[in-house]
């Protein structure tokens, strides 16, 4: 087991990595730009290092600074967290090269699944069912025409080095495929520096589905069932919870074990997430994200697991010890994503926070860096922190979810608090009933 690791994030996500170790005995170095001297993430860290000004390019971003921080600190692994260098296969690569170890999967596979083309390649064949669409990248717009032609319109046409939903063109009949065609080469080209793309029958009303998995170094796979992320705006993601509401446990156990069994073969190490639209009783796989998420915890709730624990203990080669049927469901959980934004325009509210009380009591998790008289700035991500419910049952948790946000107090900023009241309280989230594109129309109703 490794005695210290170099945690390379900032807010909620930095937090979360240093409690993990601190129950595992390893000491925590934390990295910081100027703009973070009076973080959390600072403060509880065993040492701290400047690695940069303000920007995330010159400092979270800074990979020389972050490998000197850690040489200077002997530090023996490096934790990721979410976003900045958290699926760069170069950094990866680099760390494992000084003789550390970077705490996720290996550089190869990071590699792999930032391809989406490839990803998807070799999860169809490894069994894994897909959106239907074309074999691989598209060479000609003919091609396009004729598997369009095939799959039926609308289809899309995605930049393989997109994702996220960044690169997507539709095309809604025959008239719109050389237009959505060109215009996603360009824009591939231009944006990803690589203009290969693929195209796949668009689904109209998908959920958005995600299975969480583990695996160690010696070929043993576990998942850990499904989370619900439908409920997005722009691509960012508000409320997540676990399980679906449109899954059975039946339907889990089946996409798990079609899903670990693809990935044993793969080899795939330590924690990652296939994403999945959901339509028609139909999983199809889309794109696989090789890090720890924001919305890991509705998981750890209804698992009772420690992911970040696991990840580091599957990093230091230890082996799973368990097999999938030690994985149990209890209950359902709930996560509130709470950003620093007008919660009717979405536009940043940085500043400083007046008044910070969080809610407590039976079921409720609060993962946030906030204290009273922080000063949250304005460079980075907007989200300040998660509210995470657990209870016996869905409707038990939006009730636990509701009595929480009312006790939650941060003043002094605007917070999307009072939407995740009005969603909470809305008859068709009540029911499950939603789509990909329910939170859109929600947040356009007049209120
Ligand atoms: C799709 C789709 C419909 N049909 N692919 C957007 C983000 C990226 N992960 C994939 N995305 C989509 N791919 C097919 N064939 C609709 C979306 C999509 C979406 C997916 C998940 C969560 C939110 C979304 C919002 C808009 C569009």
């Amino acid at each position: 087991m490794f005695s210290k690791i170099l945690i390379a994030n900032r807010g909620e996500i930095a937090l979360r990595v240093l409690r993990a170790c601190r129950e595992l005995g390893i000491k925590t170095v934390a990295v910081h730009s100027t703009a973070d001297e009076d973080a959390m993430h600072v403060r509880l860290a065993d040492e701290a290092v400047c690695i940069g000004p303000p920007a995330a390019r010159d400092s979270y971003l800074n990979v020389a600074a972050i490998l000197s921080a850690a040489t200077i600190t002997g530090a023996e692994a490096i934790h990721p967290g979410y976003g900045f260098l958290s699926e760069n296969a170069d950094f990866a690569e680099t760390v494992e090269a000084h003789g550390l170890t970077f705490i996720g999967p290996t550089a190869e596979h990071i590699r792999m699944m930032g391809d989406k083309i490839t990803a998807k390649t070799t999860m169809e064949a490894l069994g894994v069912p897909l959106v239907p669409g074309s074999d691989g990248e598209l060479k000609s717009l003919d091609e396009a025409r004729t598997v369009a032609e095939q799959v039926g319109y609308p289809v899309l046409i995605k930049a393989t080095a997109g994702g996220g939903g960044r690169g997507m063109k539709v095309a809604r009949d025959a008239s719109e495929i050389e237009e959505a065609w060109t215009v996603a080469r360009t824009e591939a080209r231009t944006v990803f520096g690589n203009d290969a793309v693929y195209l796949e029958k668009y689904l109209d009303k998908p959920r958005h589905i995600e299975l969480q998995i583990l695996g160690d170094n010696y070929g043993n796979v576990v998942h850990f069932g499904e989370r619900d992320c439908s409920l997005q705006r722009r691509h960012q993601k508000l409320l997540e919870e676990a399980g679906s509401p449109a899954i059975t446990p039946d339907q889990r156990n089946g996409i798990g074990k079609t899903v670990t069994e693809a990935l044993s073969k793969m080899g795939y190490r330590n924690a990652g997430t296939l994403e999945f639209l959901y339509q028609d009783g139909q999983f199809c796989f889309i794109e696989m994200n090789t890090r720890l998420q924001v919305e890991h915890p509705v998981t750890e709730m209804v698992c009772d697991v420690d992911l970040v624990r696991e990840q580091i203990r599957l990093a230091a080669g230890e082996k799973l010890g368990y097999t999938q049927s030690d994985v149990t469901f209890s209950g359902h959980a709930i996560e509130c994503r709470i950003n620093a934004e007008d919660p009717d325009t979405f536009a940043p509210c940085p500043g400083t926070v007046a008044v910070y009380h969080a809610p407590g009591g039976l079921g409720v998790r609060i993962d946030s860096a906030l204290y009273t008289g922080y000063k949250v700035p304005p460079y980075y991500d907007s989200m300040i922190a998660k509210v995470i419910v657990h209870a016996p049952t869905r409707d038990q948790a939006i009730a636990r979810m509701h009595r929480a946000l009312d006790e939650f107090v941060v003043e002094g900023i605007k917070t999307v608090i009072p939407l995740h009241r009005r969603i909470l309280a809305d008859p068709e989230f009540q029911k499950g009933d939603y789509t990909i594109h329910w939170l859109e129309q929600f947040t356009a109703r007049p209120h």
